[in-house]
């Protein structure tokens, strides 16, 4: 087939889907824009100390008004999908009862501009910007709040489903429970472990109950794909100890297994639940029915990966604030390790990018081989993937970004290995389409194929996003790193 194709290039399979992410928080703007009401980002945002710099997502990348030429952007570079995401506050301000037209029209013209580009919409319900009226009422550590979500879920696909096909419930629940109930460096900023559990089992439940509600709102016929997308970790011990490799165990069971045990095999991992049994009783969280919703199936499975997890065991004492400083979100003195707080993250060596992350696609390819291995029919899709550095504009007015463009050729190549051992994996999806909010971080990283110049709001797409154009025409990369 053409993955094994004798040119020289590393080719990927005909279909493969060729996009960028974005999420609505990080590039929309027009916060208060007709109709939309705050969601917990808005409000930690606006909380002075949480996000550097004190930046905000009021204007963004101001995306709200400028789709259309930022849709014109991506069919220039050549991208065949777009990965978004819905406002959730915007559609449904309360999180509760009917739509807001006005703010479901923004999703149809962007959708229309995308389809009559010939670019494939990819929805994502969900990136973590949940209507603070929601919060109010208990956040998701409130079971209600997957209730809701699957009210809201119903109600976008009635409004989208004649446009889009590939749906996505959740980007990264692992986030929204343990940063955002956890360690506290994400909205809405709490830091209770049994909060940040039962924040996790409510996500599973919610992408559950969205599952149902688009099956019977979408057309059968239009042979929907529905997706989560998981930041899976790809957890390495520090040394072959005993106790560095059940350190390991326990971060893949609260990091991993925690979502794809009750997704895909319709259970809580036992570990799991003896190592967090202090903190949640598990008889009361998950009530009959539960893992049943939670696993009615998926047509595909997103993974995003930015870094390996290098992990050994902690001592008695201090781990907790060890690991919560080492975990590349910003500062806490709160672990995003609910049960777990005794583990130490390490940084492995070599070369960092700008959120000091490490890098090594291996972990990618480890990933996913890992799920194939496990769950043999089910396809994959990196929905996320890309890094941040300094870019700035040079002189003669270019961005010159080769370190970006190395490291998306290194996790192509990893892919494409993976996908010659035996992966399914229908699409890879750079992060970012273009630079924008970095949640904790501000404006301050720029993890974009696009340079935004945030005073004029001007798009300048740096050498990485010609390079990954020039990748797409040919649907392939070279053998070696360019
Ligand atoms: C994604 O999350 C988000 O979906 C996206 O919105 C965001 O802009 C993007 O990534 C870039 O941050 O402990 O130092 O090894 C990424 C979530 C979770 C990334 C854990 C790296 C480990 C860092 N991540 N993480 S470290």
């Amino acid at each position: 087939g053409p993955v094994g194709a004798d040119d020289g290039l590393l080719h990927f399979p005909s279909g493969f889907l060729w996009g960028a992410a974005t999420a609505a928080y990080q590039i929309e703007g027009a916060a208060a824009e007709d109709g939309r009401t705050p969601s917990i980002w808005d409000t930690y945002s606006h909380t002075p100390g949480r996000v550097r710099n004190g930046d905000t997502g009021d204007i963004a990348a101001d995306h709200y008004h400028r789709y259309r030429d930022d849709v014109a952007l991506m069919s220039r570079l050549g991208l065949n999908s777009y990965r978004f995401s819905v406002s959730w506050s915007r559609v449904q301000p309360t999180g509760r009862g009917p739509a807001v037209e006005r703010g479901l029209d923004f999703y149809r013209r962007l959708t229309d501009e995308l389809l009559a580009a010939g670019i494939t919409p990819v929805a994502t319900l969900y990136h973590w910007d949940l209507p603070q009226e929601l919060e109010d009422a208990g956040g998701w550590p409130a079971r209600d709040t997957a209730e809701r979500f699957g009210e809201y879920a119903a109600l976008l696909g009635d409004a989208l489903g004649d446009r889009v096909r590939y749906w996505t419930t959740l980007n990264e629940p692992w986030c929204t429970a343990y940063l955002g109930y956890g360690s506290g460096v994400h909205a809405p900023g709490r830091t209770d472990p049994t909060d940040a559990l039962r924040a996790a089992h409510h996500l599973n439940l919610a992408h559950g109950r969205a599952v149902a509600a688009l099956r019977s709102a979408l057309p059968a016929a239009a042979d929907p794909q529905l997706s989560i997308t998981l930041n899976l970790h790809a957890v390495r011990p520090l040394t072959g100890s005993d106790r560095d490799l059940d350190a390991a165990r326990r971060i893949d069971a609260v990091g991993n297994r925690v979502f794809l045990g009750p997704i895909l095999d319709g259970a809580y991992p036992a570990d799991l639940r003896q190592d967090t049994a202090n903190l949640v009783d598990w008889d009361e969280l998950v009530r009959p029915g539960d893992l049943a919703a939670i696993s009615a199936p998926i047509d595909l499975l997103g993974v995003n990966y930015y870094n390996p997890t290098v992990v050994s065991a902690g001592g008695d004492q201090g781990a907790a604030g060890e690991a919560a400083r080492n975990d590349g979100h910003g500062s806490s003195d709160f672990s995003p390790w609910p049960g777990s707080e005794n583990v130490v993250f390490h940084q492995p060596p070599g070369r960092l990018t700008a959120m000091n992350w490490s890098i090594d696609p291996s972990g990618l390819y480890d990933l996913l081989t890992g799920v194939a291995r496990s769950h043999p029919d089910l396809p994959l899709m990196v929905t996320e993937n890309g890094a941040a550095f300094d870019d700035y504009i040079s002189p003669e007015g270019e961005v010159r970004d080769p370190e970006r463009i190395a490291y998306v050729h290194g996790h192509l190549a990893a892919i494409h290995a993976a996908i010659r051992d035996g992966a399914d994996v229908r699409g890879y999806f750079l992060w970012s389409l273009m630079d924008n909010f970095e949640w904790a971080y501000g404006y301050g990283k720029r993890f974009g194929a696009v340079y935004v110049d945030y005073s004029t709001q001007r798009r300048i797409p740096k050498a990485s996003a010609h390079w990954y154009g020039e990748t797409i025409r040919r649907g392939a990369i070279s053998r070696s790193e360019p």
